[in-house]
């Protein structure tokens, strides 16, 4: 554990304020039955938002609207304890393709933006945020905003979002399912293993999504017919065994199927298919699992059908009085939203899901934070109506959704 690897640091008398595991994160976190909890044995909810980073440029959106630290202290002024940040396994496929050295943001930018508009946009970036410069790689982002989060104790959740940077998710995007066009299996778990691996330098990282939003590669006849449970599970378990050995400290998030709508097998341990069922007691690190599960039921008009489609749908694993839930374990909404331009944080979708996670106390993440991205879809500078910030990261898109979220994160944790 740190403590024990910084111990010699301390002997030679150093100076450096280096993390021990008796200060925040207070890391590692495990699970334990269906609560997250820190090595003091305290409960954490993870409240948050999404940030991404997996788009064309593989570089976290926004850098050249806002500071990191401006970034970070908004989303702590809503009483947010975390960013789940996305990237592309494109950004290490592209490390491992230069030896290991990563691109600058110089050369990102200008792949992703074009020349013009790329360095226009890298020079915003450098304004806004002077501590870098042209020649700082993605990675190192990646690391300043790590850097950022712990200071400002905010956690990291790490997501492999994608494999090719690009918008996510469709079923004909080629990312679809694992062996789908661009999709590749091997290195996809490298990838994992690599940011898990590169993330021990990061003391606020607390855990990883293996994979976003599993779907049927519609477009893909040889992929589709293996789109079940089976696959799913001989991929993932793999997936995650290989980010436990690289870094033990992380928690792993599982995603499910249909766009990560349903675990409805996994918390009962039904069959699978293949005469498989996940049992979390086959696993020595059973105590890093956690499932995570999207929701984007926006124009639902009962309550009652978005709780029990959750409920039936994975959120029973919750439940330790359900005698037929065999794998007890926590599971975060890491994904849900609304459009923020109108007053959908006072309708049923919204108020839904804050009585239910806030009597469950169970975690969240919004999405989405990113007032506008370098590009989306072939548009640059591409307007979120979906986000808590305005387009150009300076304020709240629409105030009262923002407190809206502010108050449903002060009744969840
Ligand atoms: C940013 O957006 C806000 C809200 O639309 C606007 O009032 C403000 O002038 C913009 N700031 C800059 C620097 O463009
Ligand atoms: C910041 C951001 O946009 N994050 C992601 C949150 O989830 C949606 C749906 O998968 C993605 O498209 C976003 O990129």
């Amino acid at each position: 554990m740190r403590l024990q690897s910084l111990l010699p640091i301390a002997f030679l008398g150093s100076v450096v304020a280096a993390p021990v595991a008796d200060s925040w994160p207070f890391g590692p976190l495990v699970a334990n039955g269906r609560w997250i909890q820190n090595a003091k044995g305290q409960d954490v909810t993870y409240v948050g938002v999404n940030w991404s980073g997996h788009g064309e440029a593989m570089i976290p959106e926004g850098l050249q609207y806002q500071s990191i630290s401006k970034i970070m202290s908004d989303i702590k002024s809503l009483g947010l304890n975390v960013i789940r940040l996305t990237f592309a396994i494109q950004m290490i496929d592209e490390i491992y393709a230069k030896g290991g050295a990563d691109i600058p943001l110089s050369t990102a930018f200008t792949q992703a933006l074009g020349a013009t508009n790329g360095n226009r946009i890298l020079n915003q970036v450098l304004a806004k945020n002077p501590q870098f410069t042209a020649s700082t790689t993605r990675l190192q982002v990646f690391d300043a905003i790590a850097a950022e989060a712990l200071k400002q104790q905010i956690y990291v959740h790490l997501d492999n979002h994608i494999s090719k940077a690009i918008w996510c998710c469709g079923e004909t995007d080629g990312n679809a399912w694992f062996g789908d066009t661009y999709f590749n299996v091997a290195n996809w778990q490298r990838g994992l293993k690599y940011m898990a691996t590169h993330g021990k330098s990061w003391p606020a990282l607390t855990s990883i999504g293996l994979r976003n939003e599993p779907r049927n590669p519609s477009n893909n006849a040889a992929v589709a017919r293996t789109y079940n449970w089976e696959t799913w599970y001989k991929n993932m378990i793999p997936a995650g065994a290989g980010v436990n050995e690289a870094n033990a400290d992380l928690l792993i998030f599982y995603s499910g199927m249909n766009y990560d709508t349903t675990l409805a097998p996994i918390p009962t341990a039904a069959d699978l298919g293949g005469g498989l069922r996940f049992r979390k007691t086959d696993f020595k690190y059973a105590n890093k699992m956690v499932l995570e599960i999207h929701n984007y039921q926006t124009t639902a008009t009962s309550c009652n059908s978005i709780t029990s489609g959750l409920y039936n749908g994975g959120y029973n694993a919750l439940d330790a009085s359900n005698k037929a839930v065999v794998n007890v374990m926590p599971v975060v909404l890491t994904e849900w939203g609304h459009d923020q331009t109108n007053a959908e944080y006072r309708g049923v979708y919204h108020t839904c899901l804050q009585s239910y996670l806030g009597g469950l106390k169970a975690g969240w993440m919004l999405w989405v934070i990113s007032g506008s991205y370098y590009v989306r879809s072939g548009t640059q500078d591409y307007d979120e109506t979906w986000a808590l910030y305005n387009h150009n990261w300076s304020g709240w898109r629409q105030q009262a959704a923002a407190m809206a979220i502010k108050s449903m994160a002060a009744s969840t944790v």
